[in-house]
C-alpha cells in the first residue's frame, strides 16, 4: 500500500522565499485579497455584517478559500480585521460600510484602557484557523493583526483618520499613558497572533498599516520597542511588517524584528533593500493602481517589480497596499501568471 506524504507548507514558495531560501518561482499573494474584489465574496457577505462575519467559522473559511481558489495565489490571508481583538475585549466599536472601523468612545484617560485577551475571548478564530489549515493543505495560511500603533490610531481618533492628530497629541503630550496603552495593545495583538500559529498559522503580518505618519526618530522612541516586544513573541513563524508611507522607516521598521519587510509602491525594491539591510526578505510592491492601466502596461510593471526584487534575498511578489474594490478579479489573475511565468 502506497502513502501519498502528508502537504506540508513548510515546502512552499511562500515560505521558502520568507526564510531566504531558494524557490521554484517567485511566490505572490495580495493584500486583500479576499473582499469586495470577488463576486464570490460579495455574494456571500450579503446582509451579513463585516464583525459577525468575523465570528462565524463558517464564513471566514469559505471567503479565506476564494481567491486561493480563483487567483492560484501562494499563499493564504486569514478573513478577519485588525479591531477583532480589540471587540472581543469589549471596546465598543463597529465595522461601519464605506467607512471603516468606528468607535463609540474615543481612549482619553487610562480608565479607557483594554483589557488583555485570552484564547477563550475568541474561540471562533481557533475554530476557523483549523478548519482552514485542514483545507488548505500544502498552502500555507498568513495570520495577521494589527500593530501597536494604527490600533492605537482608531482607539484614540475613534475611526479613520488622515493625519493622525490626536493619536500624535497623545503620543507628545502624554507619553506616559501613551506608552500605556501601547503596552496594553502590544499584549492583546501578541495574544491575537498567537492563537492563530497555535491553530496552524505558518507567517504572521503585522500591520502597521499608518505609522508612515512618523519620523523614524519618533518611531523609535514612541513606536519601536512595543511592535518589537510583539515580533518577539511570534520568531517561531516568518514575520512580516508592513506599513504605508513607510519608506523612510524601513530600517527600523526591520530592526524591530522583521524576517520580511512589506514595501508599498513609493520606493523601489531595490532601493528598500539597500535600506533594510541584509538578512531579510522583502515583500511588494506593485501599485494598487496599476490594475486599471491596460494589460500589457500590468505585465511590464510586474516584471520591473521581480527585476528590482532580484536584489532582495527572499522575494514576496504582492501589491504596495491592498486591493481596490473596483479591481478586475481577471487582472489579478494575470498578474499572477505573470510572476509565476518569471522573467
Ligand atoms: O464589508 C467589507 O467588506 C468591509 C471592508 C473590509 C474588509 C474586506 C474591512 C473594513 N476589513 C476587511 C478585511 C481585512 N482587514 C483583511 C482581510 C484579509 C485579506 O487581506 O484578504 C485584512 C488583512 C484587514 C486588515 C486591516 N483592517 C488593516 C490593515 C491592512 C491595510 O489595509 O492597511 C486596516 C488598516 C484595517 C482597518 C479597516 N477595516 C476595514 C476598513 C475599510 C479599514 C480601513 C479604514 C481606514 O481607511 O482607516
Amino acid at each position: 500500500m502506497t502513502t501519498t506524504p502528508a502537504a506540508d507548507p513548510a515546502d512552499s514558495a511562500f515560505l521558502r522565499a520568507c526564510r531566504r531560501e531558494p524557490v521554484p518561482h517567485t511566490p505572490v499573494w495580495f493584500m486583500r485579497q479576499a473582499g469586495r474584489a470577488l463576486p464570490e465574496y460579495r455574494a456571500l457577505r450579503e446582509g451579513t455584517a463585516m464583525l459577525d462575519s468575523c465570528m462565524r467559522p463558517d464564513m471566514v473559511t469559505e471567503i479565506t478559500l476564494q481567491p486561493v481558489r480563483r487567483l492560484g495565489v501562494d499563499a493564504a490571508i486569514f478573513f478577519s480585521d485588525i479591531v477583532v481583538p480589540l471587540k472581543a475585549v469589549g471596546v465598543d466599536l463597529d465595522i461601519v460600510p464605506g467607512v471603516g472601523p468606528v468607535v463609540a468612545q474615543p481612549f482619553r484617560t487610562a480608565a479607557d484602557l483594554p483589557r488583555a485577551l485570552t484564547p477563550d475571548d475568541v474561540p471562533y478564530i481557533t475554530e476557523a484557523v483549523s478548519a482552514l489549515v485542514g483545507e488548505l493543505g500544502a498552502t500555507p495560511l498568513i495570520g495577521f493583526a494589527g500593530a501597536p500603533f494604527t490600533l492605537a490610531s482608531y482607539l484614540v481618533e475613534g475611526g479613520p483618520s488622515k493625519n493622525h492628530a490626536k493619536t500624535k497629541a497623545l503620543m507628545y503630550g502624554e507619553p506616559q499613558l501613551w506608552s500605556a496603552l501601547l503596552d496594553r495593545l502590544a499584549d492583546i495583538t501578541l495574544a491575537f497572533l498567537r492563537v492563530q500559529i497555535d491553530a496552524g498559522a505558518s507567517a504572521v503580518q503585522l500591520f502597521d498599516s499608518w505609522v508612515g505618519a512618523l519620523p523614524a526618530a519618533d518611531y523609535r522612541t514612541f513606536v519601536q520597542p512595543h511592535s518589537a516586544r510583539v515580533l518577539a513573541g511570534v520568531s517561531d513563524v516568518p514575520r512580516i511588517h508592513f506599513g504605508v508611507g513607510t519608506g523612510e522607516l524601513l530600517h527600523d521598521m526591520a530592526e524591530a524584528g522583521a524576517d520580511v519587510v512589506g514595501v508599498d509602491w513609493r520606493v523601489p525594491l531595490d532601493e528598500a533593500v539597500r535600506r533594510i539591510g541584509p538578512g531579510r526578505a522583502v515583500q511588494g510592491n506593485l501599485d494598487p493602481t496599476l490594475v486599471f492601466a491596460p494589460r500589457e502596461v500590468v505585465a511590464s510593471k510586474v516584471r520591473d517589480v521581480l527585476e528590482e526584487g532580484k536584489a532582495a534575498e527572499g522575494h514576496v511578489f504582492n501589491l504596495g497596499h491592498g486591493v481596490l474594490p473596483e479591481t478586475d478579479p481577471d487582472v489579478l489573475k494575470l498578474i499572477v501568471d505573470t510572476v509565476h511565468a518569471g522573467l
